[in-house]
């Protein structure tokens, strides 16, 4: 079994130390041996399983410095791991990889990694038994309600496609003058130190309630909403074997990509795919996958009087350490219902937030163009500063989508300064500009 309290949690790296060494297991993305490069701007990901025999193998792709060429590449299907410098580190068919060289990329293969074989089939493998699981993401919530009644609710969204609830915790007390930040993770299933951000956060602002004053001040002032889990079905179909499966999307079908499935531009630039198989594919239509209609609803459900009581929002992701804005579905800083105002702001207070964490600050098209990504959705359709944060590691040396457990209290309190920056302004948020609000 594996910890459920944070106490034990905080000590499970130590435990698991003296459990296991590397054995030889099936190759998965999570093992592939990505080239240190200093300096990595970032990554995307993966989205397909990856499996022996699967035809895909991890490869290098040379000349992929702008944002142009990794879309590009993206779009021939092959899953991006890594964004580090001038190359891509991606999972690749061997038709993928002979379109990605028709288009004048140089490719070289790359070795993959073993995996360690876990004790638990049922549980994360050995170095990371400190993060949680469904159930003991559960249990943690309820825990926190139960210790913290007076602020803390714990209520379900709706269920994933798979049936699991959708778990929300909100800390502090609703009113109309009271902002609402929401906090989600875990929209891709491998992702998981974002899970541990989430609980971080409301274990943070529970705890710290009565008894450290600057987390009294903001939950008196403020309502933070967290889901730790948006892709609850996937996040346990990458661990049900005990041998990480890199998978990302939902488990709908062959799986729909939920940070392509947004209702704003959905599948319009090139920046998700149409074929059900692929990493990023879009799904049938806008929202088709419950778990994005379901957030998309509760967002909904905050407009109070004509008014969206959230303002601001991260969405975390792994990895590449950066913060991201929108639109990520255009190379341009402005479009439709964003104007050169507003994405002063995204970028100014983008810019603050990343000088907290030592991330690269970027518009998400920086990256690559995403289409149907929940930021655009967020802004666009709510007026809510919404952020991409891509935590540790910035590249591949440090485990990529599966750092070890000992990892996760150094990164994600690595975030708290720039949790508390985007609570302070969630009052308003343009004042980071020099704005006032009314
Ligand atoms: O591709 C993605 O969805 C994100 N990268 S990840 O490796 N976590 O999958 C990047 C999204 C960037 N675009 C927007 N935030 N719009
Ligand atoms: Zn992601």
């Amino acid at each position: 079994m594996f910890p459920t309290t944070r106490t034990l949690r905080r000590s499970a790296a130590v435990l698991a130390a003296g459990c296991c060494l590397a054995l030889l297991a099936p190759i998965s993305a999570t093992g592939i041996a990505r080239p240190a490069v200093p300096a990595s701007t970032s990554l995307q990901e993966t989205q397909q399983e990856v499996r022996p025999g699967s035809g895909a193998s991890p490869h290098r792709v040379e000349g992929t410095g702008e944002a142009r060429d990794r879309t590009a590449v993206s779009r021939t299907g092959v899953d991006i791991l890594a964004v580090e410098g001038d190359a891509l580190t991606v999972l690749a068919t061997p038709d993928q990889l002979a379109e990605v060289e028709r288009l004048g990329f140089p490719t070289a293969p790359l070795a993959p990694r073993t995996e360690d074989v876990p004790s638990d089939p049922l549980a994360f493998p050995p170095n990371h038994q400190g993060y949680h699981d469904f159930a003991e993401v559960t249990s943690e919530l309820r825990r926190t309600v139960s210790e913290h009644p007076d602020i803390a609710r714990m209520s379900s969204i709706g269920a994933s496609h798979e049936g699991r609830d959708l778990w929300l915790l909100s800390i502090g007390t609703p009113g109309p003058d009271v902002p609402e930040v929401l906090f989600t993770c875990s929209q891709h299933a491998r992702e998981h130190l974002t899970t541990e951000m989430c609980l971080r956060i409301v274990e943070r602002f529970t705890d710290g309630y009565g008894t450290d004053p600057d987390i009294t001040r903001v939950v008196d002032g403020r309502v933070i909403h967290v889901v730790p889990v948006v892709n609850p079905d996937g996040k346990e179909y990458d661990i049900a074997t005990g041998q990480f499966r890199s998978w990302r999307k939902n488990r709908q079908g062959q799986g729909t990509d939920l940070n392509r499935n947004w209702g704003h531009q959905w599948g319009c630039c090139g920046g998700s795919s149409g074929s059900p198989g692929s990493s990023t594919y879009r799904g049938a239509a806008a929202f088709s996958a419950p778990e994005t209609a379901r957030v998309r609803d509760f967002v909904a459900s905050r407009v109070v009087g004509g008014e969206q009581r959230i303002t601001a929002h991260i969405d975390w992701h792994t990895y590449s350490e950066l913060v991201l804005w929108p639109y990520g579905y255009t190379y341009a800083e402005t479009g439709p219902g964003l104007t050169a105002r507003d994405a002063r702001v995204f970028a100014t207070l983008g810019r603050q937030l990343a000088a907290t964490n030592g991330y690269t600050p970027m518009q998400a098209s920086g990256l690559y163009i995403t289409d149907g990504s929940i930021d655009d959705w967020m802004w666009a359709a709510h007026g809510i500063w919404s952020y991409t944060f891509e935590m540790y590691p910035r590249g591949a040396g440090g485990g990529g989508f599966y750092p070890p457990d000992s990892v996760i209290e150094r990164e994600t309190a690595r975030n708290d300064e720039a949790v508390d920056l985007l609570l302070s302004y969630a009052d308003c948020v343009p004042r980071v500009i020099g704005e006032t609000c009314s």
